[in-house]
């Protein structure tokens, strides 16, 4: 992948977002693939959310950091400098999650605002944002991430819960729709969407039948640290690995686990 430029981190910060595409080799993808589907296990407990259809959403999430492969991603220079610079300075690990949409079942994302979810979790400022890492290809038939385009402008707005997951105020959401264009974020296993914790965005349930699995990173400004204890941490240095260690890491994995 080529290096982010600067022309990229303006477009973050015009339009809330920005995808690098092929952050992820073809190589690295099909090892995570192979893991996590082998055992999605290794991220923690899988939760189980509910749209308003009644349809399912999979998600195991993670708060700490281990010698694994998601880690490595997490921790890569390719996922750290770029944020770091899209939050204006150092930045730490607030949690990582795949979000697995199955075929068929897969549930949709209500329209939301992360930064509407972590300010209760007392983060005083929306300096936080998320890579979003395709696992498998992210089409419009099987549910890939919608977004307003510019509406991380807005700051953040109201959300209340809807079904099992908080949602963000509709009549503004309405509006936004009418001022600011809806993208589908369509990517291919290994695009890598960094997107701002204010910007609006949603997803379709999976009636298509191919799975849609994401990896989701998110971090925290370290001059962020919340300002009371929550489920997702407080500050603490995040160690940066070269990011030849996201190969290593999978092979390695893959080999305990007997897949290769
Ligand atoms: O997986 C998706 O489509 C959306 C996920 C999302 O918005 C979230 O986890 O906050």
């Amino acid at each position: 992948m080529a290096a982010f430029t600067d022309a990229d981190f303006e477009a973050f910060e015009r339009d809330g977002y920005v995808v690098a595409r092929g952050l992820f080799s073809a190589e690295e993808m099909r090892l995570l693939h192979l893991v996590g589907k082998a055992d999605a296990g290794l991220l923690g407990d899988t939760l189980d959310r509910h749209d308003t259809s009644g349809h399912v959403t999979r998600l195991a999430l993670r708060n700490d950091l281990r010698d694994d492969l998601y880690s490595a991603i997490v921790r890569s220079e390719r996922m750290v400098r770029p944020m770091e610079r899209m939050l204006g300075g150092e930045v730490y690990h607030y949690h990582h999650k795949m979000n697995m949409k199955e075929p068929k079942v897969g549930g949709a994302w209500e329209w939301h605002q992360d930064y509407g979810y972590w300010y209760d979790n007392g983060c005083l400022f929306p300096y936080m944002a998320s890579a979003m890492i395709a696992v498998d290809e992210a089409t419009i038939e099987n549910g890939c991430l919608q977004v307003i385009k510019g509406s991380h402008h807005m700051g953040r707005i109201e959300h209340g819960v809807v079904a099992d997951q908080t949602g963000a105020d509709m009549e503004r959401v309405n509006q936004a729709l009418k001022q600011m264009e809806l993208v589908h974020v369509t990517m291919q296993p290994g695009d890598t969407l960094f997107f701002h914790s204010n910007l609006l965005h949603r997803s379709d349930a999976n009636l298509s039948d191919k799975p849609r699995w994401v990896l989701i990173c998110c971090y925290n400004a370290a001059r962020n640290d919340p300002y009371k204890v929550h489920h997702h941490p407080n500050y603490t240095p995040l160690e940066v690995w070269p990011d030849e260690r996201v190969l290593e890491a999978g092979q390695r994995q893959a080999k305990e686990l007997q897949l290769v």
